[in-house]
């Protein structure tokens, strides 16, 4: 399986996420790029090159021209203020204030922000946009016929809506490949989403359009990350309604029962009949990650690679979460390669 790559995720190094009420380094650290970088070599999955430049124009598709704008201009504006840290929000538009985005940064980094965990720094932004060509190269290749690709994004994606950041996401690279699917002719994608965080971006992305159906396993609102979205319930709206299937799953879910909700995810993607499938991976349920409590063994990634060859259409993957950095390499090749050796 071909790999897409580029080492501008190194320009995404804040020093900072705000964790437990410190400033802590971030656990979505650039070594862990090295270390599934590291394991797709010693298994041979296959070569590994860099993205070409797709510009602004397939990031418009999906994200608000204001919030780009936002994203690209945030550090600079924070820096002209003089002030010593990174960039974080401290006041948001909460319930029954206004939805007008103010002129100061720190106004306008609360209307944008989905939360306040993720710093922006030098960088920050050309690391993004470098992550959303990465997305668009490795979906070119199966749009000119691969069979299978993997995006290695970095920073991640699927927190971001079309105006806004967090989660350490601020370009939703997966929404950014489908949107390029179905620009190029698809009629049908499905987007399935298994970071064990709620794909909260994706989700509200696609909520009204049955061309898109997400699906979504993740650890349940009322106990994770990002607590507001993510809930069985929200089954789509208007034409959607019916092409958004969330899978909330409890403290310590072993892989048994993550594997069960998988397998039902796959049969309504079997009677959707996409042109193409896009994962969002993120080996964040593995039982070591350090935020986050599911309990899929190294083992259990490679088992649930098989089951997404199983459904025999085009599959793009797309780096999402994953924070237990000295086996994160194993967990994401192992779906790589359960998927390629099925
Ligand atoms: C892409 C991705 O995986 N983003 C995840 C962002 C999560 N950030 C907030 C984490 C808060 C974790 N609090 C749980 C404490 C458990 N000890
Ligand atoms: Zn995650």
């Amino acid at each position: 399986m071909l790999t897409v790559y580029s080492p501008d995720h190194k320009l995404r190094n804040a020093r900072t996420e705000l964790y437990g009420g410190e400033l802590v380094p971030p656990f979505e650290c650039p070594e862990r790029m090295d270390y599934i970088l590291e394991r797709i070599g010693q298994v041979g999955l296959g070569e590994v090159i860099g993205p070409e430049e797709f510009g602004l124009r397939p990031i418009h598709r999906i994200h608000d021209p204001a919030y780009i704008e936002f994203l690209q201009d945030c550090w600079q504006e924070w820096e002209k203020e003089g002030f010593q840290g990174e960039a974080i929000p401290t006041v948001f538009p909460s319930r029954g204030m206004q939805h007008r985005i103010p002129d100061f940064i720190e106004g306008k980094m609360g209307y944008y922000a989905m939360a306040m965990e993720t710093s922006i720094s030098d960088g920050t932004w050309e690391a993004a946009r470098a992550s959303a060509d990465v997305a668009l190269t490795a979906q070119s290749r199966i749009a000119q016929g691969a069979e299978s690709a993997f995006a290695l994004c970095r920073p991640p994606g699927h927190h971001s809506a079309s105006d806004l950041y967090g989660g350490y996401c601020f370009i939703n690279n997966a929404a950014v490949a489908v949107q390029a699917f179905l620009d190029q002719g698809a009629v049908r994608v499905a987007l399935l989403d298994v970071d064990f965080h709620h794909g909260n971006g994706s989700q509200a992305i696609f909520y009204g359009r049955p061309d898109v159906m997400f699906l979504s396993l993740h650890g349940d609102p009322r106990h994770a990350f990002p607590h507001f979205l993510g809930y069985a319930d929200e089954t789509g709206e208007g034409a959607g309604e019916g092409f958004n299937h969330n899978y909330p799953l409890g403290p310590g879910t072993p892989y048994a029962t993550w594997g069960e909700a998988l397998k039902d995810a796959c049969s309504r993607i079997t009677a959707y009949a996409p042109d193409a499938i896009v994962v969002s991976l993120g080996v964040d349920t593995y039982e070591k990650d350090p935020i986050s409590f599911f309990r899929l063994k190294s083992g259990d990634f490679r088992d649930y690679g098989r089951t997404l060859a199983a459904l025999g259409r085009p599959t793009l993957f797309i780096m999402e979460g994953g924070y237990a950095v000295e086996e994160i390499g194993i967990n994401t090749v192992n779906v790589l390669t359960g998927y390629q050796d099925a």
